[in-house]
């Protein structure tokens, strides 16, 4: 099967990933924390059982004194609960054209959970990393084949990345241990890049004296003009913005129906470089735009609640949108076209929504 496709139907193994990795309802955006059985998940492989109870995480490579930590051992430990909004790489795949053949999200891929656990760099101290020191390889104990390769998954930080004080090694989820899809008992939180980076099932953390090379690193995750094209790695969240589709919906085609008058729209939005400033809705397909009233941000990398009135005077047929711009002035594509690279990758075009006002 080739890695890219023309087609518009999806194919049997796009079906498979998207059962087995189930998105957000959007109306669960209604819920400052996403409940956890509506947080949307990512699993590359299978769901490893790790025994809690044996558990221990070695932290080693390039530092002066090796640890080997037990679950117990890091609980101990300063715990720290915060509220992160996560979001995969590959939302919004889905919309592009040609699409990649992976996990086929449209706008779904997205949740916000209140994670708690222990900050990362205490412990990258503790065992002393050496001035030769350049990256921090974090490796889930899931395993399986991509690209002809057999691997586990893996991800790397630079080692200034790796000891910011938000980096956390998370074993508790919305007041809960870490279920087994989510990562029990460990993984690692990176609140403002992708999912991609938050290494669920920590079997161990590597420090090297080289830039990491594996799959999940060097092939996956970059931001291709070409296959052949090397890339550029995907990093932060980029500014984003969803509405909960107002109205009821068309049970195939997803289609909103709704009554004449005044509708109340509500969403959430993110972004993660620096805090959403501003979010507007259009009724019109994105001809013309108004500004929605925006909550606080729920810490500094958790989502903002918007909300905005709309006048569903005529019956007829529109296309709701919404648009996120952060504090640093980058804002969403109107198009897909815009957003299109080759491993469908960080696809922040704004949501559309059609609505029949009857
Ligand atoms: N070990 C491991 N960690 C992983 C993954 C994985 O497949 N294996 N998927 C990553 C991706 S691509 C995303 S988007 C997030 C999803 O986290 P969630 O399933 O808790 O929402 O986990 C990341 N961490
Ligand atoms: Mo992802």
């Amino acid at each position: 099967m080739s890695d890219i496709t023309r087609s518009q139907d999806f194919t049997r193994e796009e079906v498979g990933l998207a059962l087995r990795n189930h998105g957000m309802h959007l109306e669960g955006l209604r819920y400052p924390v996403t409940p956890i059985g509506m947080h949307y998940l990512l699993i590359h492989f299978d769901i490893p059982f790790v025994d809690p109870t044996t558990y221990e995480l070695p932290v080693e490579g390039s530092v002066r004194s090796p640890l080997r930590l037990t679950l117990d051992e890091i609980k101990a430990r300063p715990a720290v609960t915060a509220q992160v909004m996560m979001e995969c790489s590959g939302n919004g795949r889905a919309s592009l054209h040609p699409r990649a053949i992976s996990a086929p999200w449209q706008d779904e891929a997205v949740g916000c959970a209140e994670w708690t656990g222990t900050p990362l760099g205490p412990i990258l101290e503790e065992a002393g990393m050496l001035d030769e020191a350049v990256e921090i390889v974090f490796t889930g104990h899931d395993r399986g084949v991509d690209d002809g390769v057999e691997h586990y998954y893996e991800r790397s930080l630079s080692v200034e990345e790796a000891l910011r004080e938000e980096m956390l090694l998370a074993y508790g989820m919305n007041g809960q241990p870490l279920p087994p899809q989510h990562g029990a008992p460990l993984r690692l939180i990176v609140p403002d890049w992708y999912g991609m980076a938050s290494v669920k099932w920590l079997k161990r953390i590597i420090v090297l004296n080289e830039p990491f090379d594996g799959i999940q690193q060097t092939a996956k995750y970059q931001y291709k003009s070409s296959k052949e094209d090397p890339g550029t790695p995907i990093t932060h969240k980029t500014p984003h913005a969803l509405m909960i589709p107002p109205g009821v919906p068309d049970y195939l085609s997803r289609t909103r129906h709704l009554k004449p008058g005044r509708v109340s729209i509500q969403g959430r939005a993110w972004s993660g470089r620096s805090p959403i400033e501003r979010v507007e809705f259009s009724s019109d397909g994105g001809l013309t735009w108004e500004d929605a009233s925006l909550g606080e941000q729920a810490g500094r990398y958790g989502w903002a609640g918007w909300s905005c009135e709309w006048e569903a005077r005529e019956p007829g047929e529109y296309e709701l949108c919404v648009r996120a711009t952060d504090a640093a002035g980058n804002t969403q594509p109107l198009a897909p076209e815009e957003s299109w690279n080759y491993g469908g990758y960080q696809n922040n075009t704004v949501q559309r929504v059609c609505v029949i006002v009857e």
